[in-house]
C-alpha cells in the first residue's frame, strides 16, 4: 500500500466518508487510491471555492467532517474564501492539499508556493507529511483536530512523494474529543444572575442553536424572562413550528445597538459578545451597552446544550419552554400581487417540506422568507457566516449530499450566486435535491446601502457601475441549463407558485430565477 491508499483508508477509519475534490498532477495517486479503497464517495468540483463550500454544507449537517482534494497553493488559494467561512462557522473539515514531491522543492518549479502560509489563516491545525510512513497517522491526527469542539479546518498537505511511495498501514480512527463539561462555578454564577432582576440576554452560538439547547434556553426564559438571541449569521439554527423561537441580532450597528439598548447583563453561550460587521464613521463598532455585566456560561469549546440545561435546573424552570413557534404556514399571496420578496418568501414557507435544510445567501432579498418561515415546518437555516459571499451554492450542495432525506432550498443573491456557480454542476452530476431561488435584482444591492452609510458622498456613474450588474444581464435560467439543471425563470406569483410546489415535490435539482 502507498502512502496515499493509507490515507484514504485512515479517512475511512476515521469516519470521512465523503472527499470534495478537484485535483492535478499532484494529487494522482490519492486519485487512484480512491478506487482501491471502498466507503470514500468522491465528489469533483468544478473550482476549489465550490469545492470547500461543499464540505463546509457537509459538516455543518453531518456534524462531522468532509474531506477536500486541492491542487497545490493556486488551488488552496482558490478555496480560501469559503474555507473562511467555515472558520468561522467553526465547521469540523479536513482539508487535503496536494504538494510537489518533498525533493522537488529545492527547484521552485512553477506551482511551487507557501502552501502553509496560505493555509495557516483559516486552518486551526496545519500540518504538512514528510515521510509516506507516516500520512496515515498525520490523517487520523487531523480527524481528531478538526473534530474537537467546537470543530475546525484541519490542513494536511501531502508532498506526492509521501503519497506514491511505500506506506506501512493505514492508522485506526483516534478518540474524539467530547466538547467539555462547563464548570459548576459557571453555572451558578448565570444561575445566580438570572436571578438579580437585571435585564438578561443570553445569546446562543453552535451546536445549542439545536432543538435540544433551544428548549432549554426556552426553559431559562419562562422561568426568568431572559432573552434568547443568536447571531445574525449562526452557523446553523433549528427554527420553524415547534421549535423555540429565537431573537437574531440585527444586521447594522445602530439596529443592534437598539435591540440591546434595554440589556443589563449578557449571558454567552459559545457567543461572542456583539459587534457590528463593518466601522462606520460616527457608529459604534461595540454593541454591547455600556455598563451591562457580560458572563460566559460556555465557551466555544464547551458543551453549551448541557450549560444551559443545567441552568434550567438550578433556577428550577418549567419543562415547558416559553416561545415555542406555532404552526402557522402562510397563507399564499392572491394572484396579481405584487412579486417581490415578501410574497416569494410566503409562498417559500407555504411549500416548504417539514425538515428541511434552507441556505440561506439571499442578502438583501432574505428578509420575507425569513418572517414568512418563522411559523413554517420545522427546518435547518444555514446562513453566510463569515460574510465572504459565494457560500450559499455550495453550501447547499453539501448539505445536500449529508441529508440525502431531506429538500434542501438555496436563497441566494444574484451577484453572489455568480461566484461560485459551478456549484450547480454537481447538483446535476451527483442528483442532488437542491431547489435553488436566485433573486436577480441585477445589483449588488446590499453595497447601494453600504455607499450611503459608509459616508461616500455623490456617487459618479463610475462608483454606481461597479454594483450594478444589468449590463450585460445575467440569464440565470440559461445558467442553470447550461451546468445541467432543470431551470425556470418566473416574473409572477402564479409562476412561482407553480414552479416553486412542483420543484417541492419532485426529487433532484431545480433553479428558479425570480425577476425582481
Ligand atoms: C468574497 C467577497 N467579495 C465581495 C464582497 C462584498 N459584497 C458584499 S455583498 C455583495 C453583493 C451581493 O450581491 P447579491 O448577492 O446580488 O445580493 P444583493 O445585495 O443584491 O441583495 C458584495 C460584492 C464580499 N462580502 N465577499
Amino acid at each position: 500500500m502507498n502512502g496515499a491508499e493509507s490515507l484514504v483508508r485512515t479517512l475511512v477509519n476515521s469516519g470521512v466518508e465523503v472527499c470534495f475534490s478537484n485535483p492535478g498532477t499532484s494529487e494522482m495517486h490519492f486519485v487512484a487510491a480512491l478506487d482501491k479503497v471502498d466507503g470514500m464517495r468522491a465528489i469533483l468540483g468544478l473550482f476549489e471555492g465550490a469545492v470547500t463550500g461543499m464540505a463546509d454544507g457537509y459538516g455543518r449537517m453531518a456534524e462531522k467532517p468532509a474531506a477536500t482534494l486541492l491542487h497545490l497553493g493556486p488551488g488552496l488559494a482558490n478555496g480560501l474564501a469559503n474555507l473562511h467561512n467555515a472558520r468561522r462557522a467553526q465547521t469540523p473539515l479536513v482539508n487535503i492539499v496536494g504538494d510537489h514531491a518533498t525533493y522537488h522543492a529545492q527547484y521552485d518549479a512553477p506551482l511551487a508556493s507557501d502552501i502553509a502560509g496560505f493555509a495557516r489563516p483559516v486552518s486551526g491545525w496545519v500540518h504538512s507529511s514528510t515521510s509516506p510512513k507516516t500520512v496515515a497517522a498525520d490523517g487520523a491526527r487531523a480527524v481528531q483536530a478538526a473534530r474537537s469542539a467546537p470543530g475546525q479546518v484541519a490542513t494536511l498537505i501531502l508532498p506526492a512523494d509521501t503519497a506514491w511511495l511505500e506506506a506501512e498501514h493505514a492508522a485506526d480512527a483516534l478518540p474524539v474529543p467530547a466538547p467539555a463539561a462547563v464548570s459548576t462555578n459557571a453555572v451558578d454564577r448565570a444561575a445566580k444572575a438570572l436571578a438579580n432582576g437585571k435585564k438578561t440576554a443570553i445569546l446562543v452560538r453552535g451546536a445549542a442553536l439545536k432543538e435540544k439547547g433551544l428548549v432549554a434556553a426556552g426553559r431559562i426564559a419562562a422561568k426568568s424572562g431572559a432573552r434568547i438571541m443568536c447571531d445574525t449569521f449562526a452557523p446553523r439554527l433549528q427554527r420553524g413550528a415547534g421549535r423555540v423561537a429565537i431573537e437574531r441580532i440585527p444586521y447594522f450597528a445602530e439596529q443592534i445597538v437598539e435591540a440591546l439598548k434595554d440589556v443589563e447583563q449578557l449571558i454567552l453561550v459559545g457567543a461572542k459578545p456583539p459587534v457590528s460587521f463593518f466601522a462606520y464613521p460616527g457608529k459604534p463598532s461595540w454593541c454591547t451597552p455600556e455598563g451591562a455585566d457580560i458572563l460566559y456560561l460556555a465557551h466555544g469549546h464547551e458543551d453549551g446544550t448541557a450549560a444551559l440545561e443545567a441552568v434550567a435546573e438550578a433556577i428550577g424552570a418549567p419543562k415547558e419552554p416559553a416561545n415555542v413557534a406555532p404552526l402557522q404556514k402562510p397563507d399564499l399571496p392572491k394572484a396579481g400581487a405584487s412579486f417581490d420578496q415578501f410574497t416569494i418568501g410566503q409562498i417559500v414557507g407555504h411549500f416548504l417540506p417539514e425538515n428541511a435544510v434552507i441556505s440561506d445567501e439571499a442578502a438583501t432579498s432574505g428578509i420575507g422568507s425569513m418572517i414568512a418561515t418563522a411559523t413554517a415546518a420545522p427546518h435547518d437555516h444555514l446562513s453566510l457566516t463569515g460574510g465572504s459571499i459565494g457560500q450559499g451554492l455550495p453550501l447547499a450542495t453539501g448539505a445536500a449530499v449529508a441529508c440525502p432525506d431531506r429538500k434542501t432550498v438555496c436563497l441566494h443573491g444574484d451577484g453572489g450566486a455568480m461566484y461560485t456557480l459551478q456549484a450547480l454542476w454537481t447538483q446535476a452530476r451527483e442528483k442532488l435535491d437542491v431547489t435553488t431561488v436566485i433573486f436577480a435584482n441585477r445589483s449588488y444591492a446590499i453595497l447601494n446601502v453600504e455607499l450611503m452609510r459608509v459616508g461616500a458622498e455623490n456617487p459618479g456613474p463610475k462608483a454606481l457601475s461597479m454594483l450594478d450588474l444589468h449590463n450585460p444581464e445575467l440569464n440565470w435560467a440559461s445558467i442553470g441549463k447550461g451546468m445541467g439543471v432543470e431551470s425556470t425563470r418566473v416574473e409572477t406569483v402564479e409562476d412561482f407558485i407553480d414552479a416553486f410546489s412542483s420543484a417541492m415535490k419532485q426529487k433532484g435539482p431545480r433553479l428558479i430565477e425570480v425577476m425582481l
